[in-house]
């Protein structure tokens, strides 16, 4: 057995006032209550320092920097990588990265048992759109605030396994999962703020959200047999409301734990890595089933091209 006990650590709302330092506060808590249950390795949300500001139209650039963090770790940051290396547990942190040169990704490091980064990844899939929307009940401004990710979807050998990350709608996508899978994955770690309507269609509400959660997340544990667990930011943040459903999921797919509120709330499960194995050697050996030669459409062309009438 490779046991990783994971404590996926589910962020209740942030307040548009609420300071990063407040936050921090918050997620120490966290990972307090992590070290009790004696965790290796501790998953907060995407955008884990700030409200989900890309809900907020803004067109001063200073306005919209003060939501990026120039430098990671930052003196705001620091304690949870001290606090980490304080008790030998890992760390996933998404957060809002503003590079030197200028540019503004969706990001997330990985933090070893030593506090110090092995991983970036940038997001790859950026929901949303980039103007002023009014037909939509609220905004979701990610394609205005940040470029696609840059970094593609590598994976770390660090902690006794093989780690991969992605953030929020990165989960809806096979092609995420399977990136990391030809790469054997043994668990992807997954931070998100996902409203609990759709602003285009407001019958689409929380339980068909918490739904297509699960789905998402339970299919590319299974299609690649590996663990995924997955992190909400969740409740009314600045009075729109979020789901929560933070879980961790197995490689056959099955839910070992799940968030039962909508605040802050640890949930933990000890992951056996060698599970992944069965899977990945069986049904999903990808050397031995895979047909490549039919998958060509996958990289030629974004969207479909449907036979004419
Ligand atoms: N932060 C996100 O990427 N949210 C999207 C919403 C817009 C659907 C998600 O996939 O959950």
């Amino acid at each position: 057995m490779r046991l990783v006990t994971v404590a996926a650590a589910q962020l209740g709302p942030i307040q548009k006032n609420e300071p990063r330092t407040d936050v921090v506060r918050r997620m120490l808590a966290l990972m307090d209550e992590a070290k009790r249950a004696e965790a290796d390795l501790i998953v907060f949300p995407e955008l884990a320092l700030t409200t989900f500001f890309p809900r907020w139209y803004m067109e001063d650039p200073a306005e919209i920097d003060q939501w990026f963090e120039r430098e990671m770790p930052s003196a705001a940051t620091r304690p949870l990588f001290e606090r980490a290396a304080e008790y030998g547990m890992g760390m996933y942190l998404g957060y809002a990265e503003l590079t030197p040169d200028g540019r503004h990704f969706n990001s997330s490091v990985l933090a070893d048992r030593t506090g110090a980064i092995v991983g970036k990844y940038r997001k790859v899939h950026l929901p949303g759109h980039a103007e002023f929307d009014p037909e939509r009940a609220f905004q979701h401004l990610e394609k205005r605030y940040f470029e696609p990710g840059d970094l593609g979807f590598p994976v770390w050998r660090t902690m006794g396994g093989i780690f991969g990350m992605c953030i929020c709608n990165d989960r809806r996508w096979p092609e995420t999962y399977r990136v990391m899978g030809l790469q054997g994955v043994e668990m992807v770690l997954v931070g998100y703020n996902t409203p609990s309507i759709n602003s285009q269609k407001s019958a689409e509400g929380p339980e068909q959200r918490l739904f297509h959660n699960r789905l998402s997340v339970q299919a590319g544990a299974y299609q690649n047999s590996t663990w995924v667990v997955a992190v909400a930011k969740a409740g009314i943040e600045d009075g729109f409301p979020m789901i929560g459903g933070s879980l961790i999921v197995n490689p056959d797919g099955e839910i070992m734990a799940e968030a039962k509120t909508e605040g802050d709330e640890l949930v933990v499960h000890a992951c056996d890595l060698d599970a992944t194995t069965f899977g990945k050697t069986t049904i999903f050996d990808f050397a031995r089933h895979r047909r490549i030669e039919h998958y060509g459409r996958i990289c030629a062309q974004t969207g479909p091209t449907p036979p004419a009438l």
